[in-house]
């Protein structure tokens, strides 16, 4: 059972309580979508937390409490939640597909239930095509247009997948694989491999001596909700995340040959072929060969490359965007790596919409091997997230200096905040708390629709104020829900280049922003970039990988990221 189907239901109720919202129920609605965000960032099935440690297991995660842990319990029990099934009776609406439109909330739902009997995203399309929502008092041609264009988006993406629920998926078949003893090998290939921001389907690659066994372990496991085909070396699954997985099981000789194949992408496999033709090869999923038919190389990968006169290519760069050029001049860069990150400068705490006390947020950092991180919580205009004053931030950094003292070294926590960038790029705090700061992230957060060169001139205000550090998820685009705002990011690097201010990438799944275009396009300047996990959450900083994949999609070198830098190091960067 996938975290993510008791996190979806946590979530759900929360979105039911808050409808017929009461001081009692907001505490618990907060509880609710603390424990699901807490689920979605934990690898491990909570059903063998459950199974190794019992509900005391459950309840050691942050934000789980004995309450919401039982009824994790009920349903890894009985595979039902009396809670979520009481609510649903009253309110049978899919919030799921609903509140991923952008400009709904639950409270909106629920009234277009009431009024108009809605239920689901059809229910809505039909609605607003004969426009009958603006005829709702609260809705307006406005309402009707903005969820018009998400449906749209959401339509056209359907289908794919976050690359944050494709990696742990196929890490866990093949998790599964390895531990059945069928197979002696197994990868991942396809665009998962690559990082590639949402993926189609799964593909895996496997040696196994017995194949018909594998394909039994596949196609048997938890996960699989139907078996599209199955065979001794090709079998095809559905997975309850909603795409198919497709696993090959290879002969050890042509495992290099097919992982390039497989791993791709398809413009990137026929460049390379055309290569092997120019050198009087013949390249294709089973190996590297001489006219003659004699085998140049097969087994491995890299031999592949180097018998092309190639470099290897990280496959996060095999996108076909001049990879192949830059490996026959033997110019790849060596990309930034996970390893390579020092610290981490945009986190938020549960004195705003966290979950963990900075204590924890530092702890868990440190346990990861990070240096330092900046402390990033929201600011006053931010509402929703609880977002703090110059007097409260003033309390707050007491806290953290008292912090640094007990740390005594060890760990550094950077004073900041995450300011909201206001409609005018004037921002959120005052001059002189931002001053008494350490490393500020300045963000867009609301009034999105506005025409592009307004957008670009308020951000720019707030780069060159002197006062930011980072430019915080530069777009505002959310994966198949939200396009990123309109703004002329050829501007906001060069400003960012004149100020020393550097630009954020969000390692948030269905953020990831700046995307791997909008990087290459930035580093035409002399920006750096942040890699970011943003954590509401300790388990939070397990994103960091995707923010670093995406970074690699950009082909970003460490020299140019932020906090791969050592502490002395950055201080003195982030000096304004
Ligand atoms: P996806 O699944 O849409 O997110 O993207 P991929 O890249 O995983 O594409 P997929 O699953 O259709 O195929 C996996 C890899 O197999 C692909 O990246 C390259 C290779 N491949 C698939 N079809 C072709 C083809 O027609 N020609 C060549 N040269 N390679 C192909
Ligand atoms: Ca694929
Ligand atoms: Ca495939
Ligand atoms: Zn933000």
């Amino acid at each position: 059972m996938e975290n993510r189907v008791i996190a979806d239901m946590l979530e759900e109720i929360a979105d039911m309580l808050s409808i017929d919202e009461t001081p009692t129920t907001r505490f618990e609605v907060r509880a609710y979508k603390n424990a699901a965000l807490t689920l979605l960032s934990i690898q491990e099935p909570v059903e063998s937390v459950y199974k190794r440690g019992g509900i005391k297991a459950i309840m050691e995660f942050p934000g789980i409490g004995p309450g919401i842990a039982g009824k994790i319990e009920e349903y890894i029990k009985t595979g039902r939640m009396k809670k979520y099934d009481e609510l649903k009776r009253k309110y049978p609406i899919d919030f799921k597909g609903l509140l991923l439109l952008e400009g709904m909330g639950a409270k909106k739902a629920i009234t277009l239930y009431k009024k108009l009997g809605i239920r689901d995203l059809s229910d809505l399309k039909k609605a607003v095509e004969s426009h009958k929502v603006s005829t709702i008092e609260g809705f307006g041609s406005r309402s009707e247009e903005m969820f018009s264009k998400s449906m749209q988006l959401q339509e056209s993406s359907r289908g794919r997948i976050l690359l944050g629920v494709a990696l742990p998926a196929a890490e866990s078949i093949v998790h599964d694989l390895m531990d059945s003893g069928t197979v002696t090998k197994v990868v991942i290939a396809g665009s998962t491999r690559r990082m590639k921001e949402t993926v189609g389907d799964l593909d895996i690659l496997a040696i196994s001596k017995t194949p018909e066994k594998a394909m039994d372990v596949f196609t048997s496991m938890n996960d699989v909700t139907g078996i599209v085909s199955k065979g001794p070396t090709r079998s095809t699954v559905s997975l309850n995340i909603g795409v198919t997985c497709d696993l090959r099981v290879l002969p050890p000789e042509s495992f290099g040959a097919a992982q390039q194949y497989f791993i791709g992408n398809k413009q990137h496999n026929i460049d390379t072929r055309k290569i092997a033709i120019r050198k009087g090869y013949k390249l294709n999923e089973y190996g590297l060969f001489s006219k003659s038919g004699k085998i140049i190389a097969s087994e491995d990968e890299h031999d592949i490359y180097a018998k092309l006169g190639m470099q290897y290519v990280p496959p996060e760069m095999r996108e076909a965007r001049g990879e192949i050029k830059l490996a026959l001049e033997h110019k790849i860069p060596t990309l930034i790596d996970m390893k390579d990150l020092k610290g981490d400068l945009h986190t938020h705490t549960k004195e705003t919409d966290g979950v963990n006390t900075i204590d924890e947020m530092a702890d868990a950092a440190r346990s990861i091997g990070l240096s330092y991180i900046a402390t990033t919580n929201h600011t006053k205009s931010l509402k929703v997230a609880k977002g703090m004053d110059d007097r409260q931030f003033a309390v707050f950094m007491k806290k953290v200096d008292k912090l640094n003292d007990s740390l005594d070294g060890r760990f550094r926590v950077l004073k900041g905040a995450e300011c909201d960038i206001l409609k005018d790029g004037s921002l959120d705090l005052s001059r002189q708390t931002i001053e008494s700061m350490e490393c500020v992230v300045g963000s867009v957060h609301a009034s999105f629709r506005m025409p592009e060169k307004e957008m670009t001139d308020r951000v720019i205000k707030a780069i060159g104020s002197g006062l930011i550090n980072i430019l915080g998820h530069p777009t505002g685009r959310l994966i198949n829900e939200r396009e990123g705002f309109a703004i002329d990011l050829d501007r906001v690097a060069q400003a960012c280049e004149d100020n020393d201010v550097a630009l954020e990438i969000n390692s948030w799944p269905n953020r990831l922003d700046l995307n791997d275009t909008n990087i290459m396009l930035a580093s035409k300047y002399k920006v750096r970039f942040s890699i970011n996990s943003d954590s509401h959450s300790t388990a939070h900083y397990q994103m960091l990988r995707y923010g670093v994949g995406t970074a690699r999609r950009g082909w970003l070198t460490p020299e140019r990221v932020l906090n791969a830098m050592p502490l002395k190091e950055l201080e003195k960067s982030l000096k304004r």
